[in-house]
């Protein structure tokens, strides 16, 4: 990183004259680098200290540099370790024609899925659960969180809320929750998604490693057994910069357009 921290500054000291905020030079010099592929992926940057002293500029311009571009995703920091150029992320597209698995869709791509625990047990229902899974007070719900993760990359945070008679030990669900719903007949046939835009607070961000505010995708999905029982009621976190969820639309004809019409 050496060679390359130093042809960062040269080029600092070059576009010195150019007259633009310091932190801006800093900040494109960077970026130049990263795209240029003098650092690359995982490499860590100087600290601010040395940046500060190489280019001759105030750590206080040095850090604003780093921020945007943490912000922008060009660079990540992890406490306690520095500054690190951010991996570079192949996008997920995901059909939303298909009622598929995580562990489905990730294995399909020919990555490798694990999943860190967040919660796995049963609860009294909070009303938002009574009311989409038609639990009674009295009953229990099984709640399985988790941080999904392909590849060594964290993509998503579900959070699964299910009726503890369809799900009594959620803990023995293994890795794959559907999986685990189609060994007792239980396994979705359709599916209601919501999708929204959301800004990542600060604890989903840390667990998905990216900045706090960074754009994420929320998504809500109420899946159906066959018999149009409602089977399970996820709450999920996205990455926005490592999902696209697509959809295939077709020109509308409808029963009476065709001639066909009852
Ligand atoms: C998908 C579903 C989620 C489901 C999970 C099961 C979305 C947004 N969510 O990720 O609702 O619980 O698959 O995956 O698509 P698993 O069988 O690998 O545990």
């Amino acid at each position: 990183m050496s060679e390359a921290a130093d042809e960062i500054f040269a080029t600092l000291r070059q576009s010195g004259q150019s007259g633009a905020p310091l932190y801006l030079q800093l900040r494109r010099s960077i970026e130049d680098a990263v795209r240029r592929g003098l650092i690359g992926p995982g490499d860590a940057l100087p600290s601010e200290r040395d940046i500060a002293t190489k280019a001759e500029i105030s750590r206080v311009t040095v850090r604003k540099a780093v921020q945007d571009l943490v912000k922008g995703g060009i660079l990540v920091q992890r406490h306690g370790s520095g500054t690190f150029v951010a991996p570079r992320m192949e996008r997920v597209e995901q059909s939303l024609s298909r009622l598929t698995s995580f562990t489905e869709d990730m294995a399909r791509r020919g990555m490798a899925v694990r999943s860190q625990w967040l919660d796995r047990g049963l609860y009294a229902p909070s009303p938002d659960e009574m009311m989409v899974l038609g639990l009674a007070a009295s009953e229990l719900v099984a709640r399985v969180a988790r941080l999904r993760i392909a590849d060594d990359t964290p993509l998503a945070i579900e959070r699964a809320s299910l009726s503890a008679r369809v799900l009594p030990d959620p803990a023995g669900i293994g890795s794959s929750l559907y999986a685990a719903l189609e060994a007792t007949g239980n396994r979705p046939v359709r599916a209601v998604q919501r999708i929204s835009a959301a800004n990542l607070g600060e604890g989903d961000a840390r667990l998905l490693d990216v900045a706090p505010g960074a754009a994420g995708l929320r998504i809500e999905r109420i899946s159906y057994l066959a018999s149009g029982k409602v089977i399970e009621f996820t709450r999920s976190v996205y990455r926005g910069d490592a999902y696209d969820f697509v959809a295939e639309l077709r020109l509308g004809i409808t029963a009476d357009e065709t001639g066909r019409g009852a």
